[in-house]
């Protein structure tokens, strides 16, 4: 009996096959049930007759709902008329784990399927989202890899705050306080000195009071850090990464994107260099739109989505004024208003995707930004230290995980990109 998963090929026709999976429809007449099989591949349809198994078997495969686990043996055919093309003629049913009546039906609401998020994530959607996510990841992982990154292990507790202090998840840590890492970034700065070039993969914590469909509470970070690498070149490092992750979630997942409505031909036409536009006239051309902005105005959801609806590839914003970005960046030299810094857009009205920037070196500039933004000092020793040690010129960047998921799966809401989203209403399950 040859082991098979439900995704067969032609070339088993005829052939002898054992099947185990999960019930994904079935339905029963006279006599015959004819069930449709999901596994961790796809799906393919079953023949269950009577006569053919014992009469045991056949009440099983009758009484057996959808959800419920089965090991089926038999052979395969060719049938115009079943998903795919083919099925499996039943010469035996095995019920493993009968399931109760599937409390999730075709129309439910938004709140009942995340209620019921761990039975939810067997969906057909919610599986190809996994694999694109995986696929993504793996894209990045193995472009850090060829590019001579090194991967680190920063920690997630944590007493700094590299971007909103007002969004830091307390812990309570022994007899102290520490955070739940917003950033690995300071982290990563630090590693420079040795390993020159270092990325990492963490939960992010943010949080984020308001109820977004980009905003989670923890999310996977994908940071990474570069010494000598000065801003513009951190920007080539993101259009290059984000292309071989995009590519490679098209050369591996086509039929998961297809699923999604994302033609994978498309992702793999974009390509480097991405556009860039400075903040100045990102400002400009949202006046002309309509929008009431000026500078110094924030970008927020509504801002990006006009910035970016119209493109298919992401977008560069660069130079954005001081007062909205954290401390530790550069000071532009060539507009001092400015930092040498840049937030990846997203194209089709998604926005950011990648924050990034060079890093402030001078030791005295990063205190005196603290102590305008009354931080305690203690907290930030260490990393003021780096600059005392061999500073030198460094950069590096964060993306979103699951906001590049939601855009690559053309998703309307940033909870769907990840099995158990964490938001202000919501930790179960
Ligand atoms: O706040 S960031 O813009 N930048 C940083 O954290 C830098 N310290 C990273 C670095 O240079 N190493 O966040 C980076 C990205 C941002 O562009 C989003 O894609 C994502 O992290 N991000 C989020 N995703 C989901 N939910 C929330 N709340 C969220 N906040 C940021």
């Amino acid at each position: 009996m040859l082991p098979i998963r439900a995704a067969l090929s032609k070339d088993q026709v005829g052939k002898k096959v054992q099947v185990r999976g999960w019930i994904y429809r079935t339905r029963s007449s006279g006599g015959i049930v004819f069930a449709v099989l999901r596994d961790s591949t796809g799906i393919i349809q079953v023949t269950v007759k009577k006569g053919v198994v014992s009469d045991g078997e056949l009440e099983s495969a009758s009484k057996a709902g959808i959800e419920s686990s089965v090991i089926i043996e038999g052979e395969v055919a060719e049938d115009k008329r079943a998903p795919g093309g083919f099925e499996i003629r039943a010469s035996s049913f095995k019920l493993v784990g009968i399931a109760d009546a599937f409390p999730i039906t075709e129309y439910q609401s938004t709140e009942l399927l995340l209620d019921l998020r761990h039975l939810w994530i067997r969906s057909r959607e919610q599986t190809a989202v996994a694999r694109i996510k995986a696929s993504l990841l793996r894209g990045a992982r193995e472009w850090f890899h060829e590019n001579g990154y090194v991967e680190v292990t920063p920690p997630i507790i944590t007493g700094v705050a590299p971007e909103d202090s007002t969004t830091l998840f307390q812990v309570k840590y022994f007899d102290r306080i520490a955070y739940l890492s917003q950033s690995a970034q300071f982290y990563l700065e630090s590693l420079i000195y040795s390993l020159e070039k270092v990325w990492s993969l963490t939960p992010s914590f943010r949080a984020e009071k308001s109820r977004t469909p980009r905003h989670l509470a923890e999310y996977w970070h994908l940071e990474m850090e570069a010494a000598w690498l000065e801003n513009e070149d951190n920007m080539k490092v993101q259009e290059q990464l984000i292309t071989a992750m995009l590519h490679g979630a098209a050369t591996e997942c086509p039929d998961e994107l297809r699923l999604m409505k994302r033609d994978p031909a498309a992702l793999m036409k974009i390509q480097p260099p991405f556009d860039r536009m400075q903040y100045g006239e990102a400002m400009e051309y949202l006046q002309k739109k309509g929008h009431d902005v000026s500078w110094g105005s924030d970008l927020g959801a509504v801002e990006e989505r006009t910035l970016t609806i119209d493109r298919e590839v992401p977008v560069f914003i660069v130079n954005y004024p001081k007062e909205l970005k954290p401390f530790y960046m550069k000071e532009n030299p060539d507009d001092t208003k400015t930092y040498k810094n840049s937030d990846l857009l997203a194209p089709e009205g998604y926005g950011e995707i990648v924050g990034g920037s060079e890093r402030e070196t001078s030791n005295e500039l990063l205190l005196e930004r603290l102590r305008e933004k009354g931080e305690s000092l203690d907290s930030y020793k260490w990393y003021l230290d780096l600059r005392k040690y061999g500073s030198v010129p460094h950069s590096g960047f964060g993306l979103g995980m699951e906001r590049i998921v939601t855009w690559v799966c053309k998703m309307d809401h940033i909870r769907d990109s990840t099995p158990y989203p964490r938001t202000v209403a919501r930790v179960y399950p």
